[in-house]
């Protein structure tokens, strides 16, 4: 099989590899067929959270054999075969209360059994994908100069959501004024993010297994007219979008191989790859700094760049990529998800190992703090808005820990609070991943879709922000799109609002892609329902972006 052509299962025999030593030694194994669909379902399930090489990030290390020094010096053994194979089958198919979800309705008992093997055994190192790899994938269905000159259809383009079909490899673009579905396009492998063009036209989706497509919306239907891929797996693109460079570059960053590529925005051709593997911020190598988050600046020709493991963020100057400036930002691991401020000056990102919230200050180019805050913040975006009694806040909920934090962003007007963790709002459960709100909007919302509770995870938090000492109510999202017989936990996941920021629409995210999911759109001033989106093609919907809110980073 070709590279260029590649495939999840090539990538799965690629990294289940030739036989290992830990099994020569006698350690656990797999027959070559079951490491191959073990290796394919860690990649698919896993390799996100834990690593491509098991060393741990959001989720923990899985090496087999693991040694770790005390700050007394003694010297502590552990790994996957020290928990050993039954505790192992447990944690994958009940999940944990830290966040790691249950699998139970997701895998067999025996792909359970078989992971539980699989993890005990030594990784393999998956190959590398350089520049002629990318170059090979690279294709331009329609050229720049062929694509329409004007908006072909009549769709209100500002309140278009694009909408993740996790399992399928797909996204819906549903027209927010109708709900209807405008088009179902063909992606790679569970598109992660979708980020708008500055002109707010195209669509850049990417997918787990680094493909990234360009979708232009003036034609009648959404269309692909550009697809690359930039590596074997990747979370993360944007475009440059300050005065004077709206759109001219895009930038995807991979999680395998540890790299990011600068492209031409308008046709996807790559034109600069940067390798991250370096330092940590504690002074070692590390081999797989994945590229968490990464944000344009609406202030100067730069991307906020965030490395996961090394705990780095880069501030990488596009106005010459030729003679790459880029200022490294030390805060500290792992880097995960973030946004901007009310004022789009300070990037708040999640520095989710070390229970920290890092602020760069975009504008003098240096940390301005790292926050202290409970296990595992995860804001997603975060969710902006004015405080009663503290100002301008950003807040974000967490995997590990049920409450919402909330952070003051004002260092002018309201000092003394900038950058304190000001207040703590009870979560309905940990295993939150998203917060919400608009500027029109009164609510703030929390989801808990990796909580292991089903009720928990199906059901949402929400304040008025003018009254938080009244407490949150909380709604069960899953009742409302009324799934019948839907098997599973139904996780009602991504909060996103509608460009007028009337509507909030959540995710019912059933993981199994046989039975049926939906949206459910909530009245933002009610809280009551107004329409659940079911049809036959919304397979596994998650994140859903958009395209107004997207574009100018409302949230
Ligand atoms: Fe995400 C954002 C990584 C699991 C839905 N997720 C992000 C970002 C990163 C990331 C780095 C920030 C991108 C940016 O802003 O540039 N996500 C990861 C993981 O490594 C992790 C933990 C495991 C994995 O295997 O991918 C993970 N994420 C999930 C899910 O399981 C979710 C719930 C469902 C899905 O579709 O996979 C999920 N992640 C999302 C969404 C966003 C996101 C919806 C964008 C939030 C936004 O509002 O911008």
């Amino acid at each position: 099989m070709k590279r260029s052509v590649f495939a999840l299962t090539s990538l799965a025999l690629m990294i289940a590899g030739p036989s290992i030593s830990l099994a020569s030694a006698g350690g656990p194994t797999l027959s070559p067929e079951a490491k191959a669909a073990s290796a394919k379902i860690y990649f698919e399930r896993c390799a996100g959270c834990h690593g491509m090489l098991r060393k741990g990030a959001t989720g923990k290390n899985l090496e087999p054999l693991t040694t770790t020094k005390k700050p007394d010096g003694t010297v502590v053994e552990g790994g996957t075969i020290k928990l050993g194979q039954k505790r192992l089958e447990k944690l994958i198919a009940y999940g944990t209360e830290g966040g790691m979800v249950n699998f139970d309705d997701i895998l067999t008992k025996e792909e359970i059994k078989n992971m539980a093997t699989y993890i005990q055994m030594q990784p393999d190192t998956p190959p590398e994908w350089g520049m002629k790899d990318m170059r090979a994938s690279w294709k331009v269905m329609v050229p720049p100069e062929k694509r329409p000159k004007k908006q072909m259809n009549k769709v209100n383009l500002k309140n278009i959501f694009s909408v993740t079909l996790r399992d399928t490899g797909e996204v819906a673009l549903i027209d927010g004024d109708t709900k209807e579905i405008w088009g179902v396009v063909k992606t790679g492998y569970a598109v992660h993010i979708s980020r708008l063009s500055a002109s707010g036209r195209y669509v850049y989706v990417i997918g787990r297994d680094g493909k990234l497509d360009l979708i232009d919306m003036w034609f009648e239907k959404p269309t692909i007219v550009a697809t690359i891929k930039v590596g074997l797996e990747a979370r993360s693109v944007d475009t440059s979008k300050y005065k004077g460079y709206e759109d001219k570059y895009a930038i995807a960053g991979s999680y395998w191989p540890p790299q990011y590529v600068i492209m031409d925005g308008d046709t996807l051709e790559p034109r600069k790859l940067v390798s991250t593997r370096s330092i940590t911020v504690d002074g070692e190598y590390h081999p797989e700094p994945r590229v968490a988050s990464i944000v344009a600046s609406p202030h100067k020709p730069e991307w906020v760049v965030n490395l996961k493991e090394t705990g780095l963020i880069q501030l990488v100057d596009y106005s010459d990529i030729k003679n790459l400036k880029t200022t490294t930002i030390e805060s500290a691991p792992f880097l995960h998800d973030g946004g901007w401020d009310a004022s789009k000056r300070y990037f708040l990102v999640a520095a989710n190992a070390s229970d920290k919230v890092a602020v760069v200050d975009t504008k003098e180019g240096k940390l301005a703090a790292l926050v202290d805050t409970k296990s595992k913040p995860h804001p997603g975006r975060g969710a902006n808005f004015v405080h009663p009694k503290y100002g301008p806040v950003w807040a974000t909920s967490h995997l590990g820990s049920d409450v919402i934090t909330l952070i003051g962003t004002d260092p002018k007007k309201h000092k003394q609070y900038a950058w304190k963790v000001v207040e703590e709002l009870k979560n309905h459960g940990g295993g939150s991943l998203f917060v919400k709100t608009h500027p029109k909007s009164k609510n703030l919302w929390a989801d808990a879709p990796l909580n292991p509770e089903p009720e928990v995870a199906e059901s949402v938090t929400v304040y008025d922000i003018n009254n938080l000492s009244k407490g949150p109510e909380i709604i069960n999202i899953a009742e409302m799109a009324n799934l019948g017989t839907t098997k599973g936990t139904k996780r009602v996941v991504h909060g996103e609002y509608s460009a007028d920021g009337s509507e909030i629409w959540f995710s019912v995210w059933v993981g199994n892609k046989t039975e049926q999911s939906a949206i459910v759109v909530i009245d933002d001033k009610t809280r009551k329902l107004k329409k659940v989106i079911k049809d036959s093609r919304i397979i596994t919907p998650t994140g859903k972006f958009n395209v107004y809110n997207t574009q100018h980073d409302i949230y």
